[in-house]
């Protein structure tokens, strides 16, 4: 608890340009739970490092991400939105509690198995241990509940077992954290793979459509998303194409399934499309537009950064002295 407030953490890593099931699936949730709880949302880029990354570029898109969380609509002020690599505690605790983690939990991490097929030539012991430093974002701020998308489950069960594991040992020093699964939107699939999740790091860019996609180039990937042959609007299993487009504008319009199959009645798939594409469009806008403001305004950017690593920095120290005592570290002499 912080000043009698839940607390929230999330972060997401700043690889590749966001995607609407980014914002969908884990965004849109943060603002939401903005007011509810006190917040922390990282932008997490010693987890980029997992796969290599050309500098400048993680450096320009750390800060886009930055900033983006902002244009989507947090308060800065009350969210304490930061670089993971200012608050150097979480690699410290991430070191820790590795050495609370088997080596057999994290071989059953699907995410791991994906990206070392996918990076093969590149298969780093960071990429392995990856959930733990997810767990360190997570415990280090006693957090009660995490938002994240369904691809991330696994990786919160690891950091629920890591906690329990710790207090069990040392007594109660981690909050044991929940999972926070929005309703609609947990999983965005591919515009040109329905069985596949949308992805910033998908290959076709037609495959998914990012949060900086202009309204013609978002139409034309909505008019070419692919579909099924029933050609009703239903939101079914035997049609996963047209079920994920349902998805996406419930979840763009707050309206639910059900209505929405009643609303495109007797409609073909082009006018569903066009709506979709429409209702993306009016969501999309207003965070575009308050990016570009954003952007332009550095020094606010740069204040706002060195603010809220300090305040990260000062409960992230927290739980980390905590933490060093307990595994018996000596105190320092100061
Ligand atoms: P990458 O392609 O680089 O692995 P990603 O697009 O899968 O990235 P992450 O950075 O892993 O995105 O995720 C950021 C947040 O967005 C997480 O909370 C994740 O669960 C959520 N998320 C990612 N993709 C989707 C999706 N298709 N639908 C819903 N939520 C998603
Ligand atoms: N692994 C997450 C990003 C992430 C995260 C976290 C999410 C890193 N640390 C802590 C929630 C809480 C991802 O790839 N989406």
């Amino acid at each position: 608890m912080i000043d009698d407030k839940k607390v929230l953490f999330s972060g997401m890593q700043a690889t590749g340009t966001l995607t609407i099931g980014n914002y969908l699936g884990a965004l849109k949730n943060w603002l939401t739970l903005s007011e509810e709880y006190e917040c922390f949302y990282s932008v997490v880029d010693l987890h980029s490092i997992t796969v290599r990354q050309d500098p400048a570029e993680l450096r320009k898109r750390a800060r886009a991400l930055l900033t983006l969380y902002i244009a989507a609509g947090l308060d800065p002020k009350k969210n304490c939105i930061y670089y993971q690599s200012h608050v150097s505690a979480h690699a410290e605790l991430a070191w820790i509690l590795n050495c609370f983690t088997y080596m057999g939990e994290l071989n059953r991490m699907t995410q791991f198995k994906d990206k070392s097929a996918k990076h093969a030539d590149n298969i780093n012991a960071g990429l392995f241990t990856y959930p733990v430093l997810m767990a360190a974002d997570i415990l280090l701020y006693q957090a009660d509940v995490v938002p994240v998308g369904i691809d991330q489950m696994q990786h919160l069960e690891l950091t629920r077992d890591v906690a329990q594991r710790f207090n069990a040992i040392y007594g109660d020093v981690f909050t044991v954290p929940e999972p926070y699964i929005g309703k609609v939107g947990a999983k965005i699939m591919s515009l040109q793979d329905p069985a596949k999740k949308m992805s910033k790091s998908d290959e076709n860019p037609n495959a998914s459509v990012y949060l900086m996609d202009d309204p013609d180039t978002i139409m034309r990937k909505f008019k070419r998303a692919v579909t099924d042959s029933e050609a009703c609007v239903r939101y079914c299993d035997e049609q996963p194409g047209i079920r994920n487009l349902i998805d996406i504008y419930s979840a763009s319009t707050g309206k639910k399934p059900e209505e929405v199959e009643r609303e495109f009645e007797g409609k073909g798939y082009g006018d569903f499309k066009l709506a979709v594409g429409e209702a993306v469009v009016d969501v999309l806008r207003p965070v575009q537009e308050r990016f570009a403001e954003l952007e332009k305004d550095k020094a606010y950017i740069d204040s706002i950064i060195k603010e809220n690593a300090e305040k990260a920095g000062y409960y992230a120290q927290k739980t980390l002295r905590k933490v060093q005592k307990k595994v018996g570290f000596p105190e320092k002499i100061r």
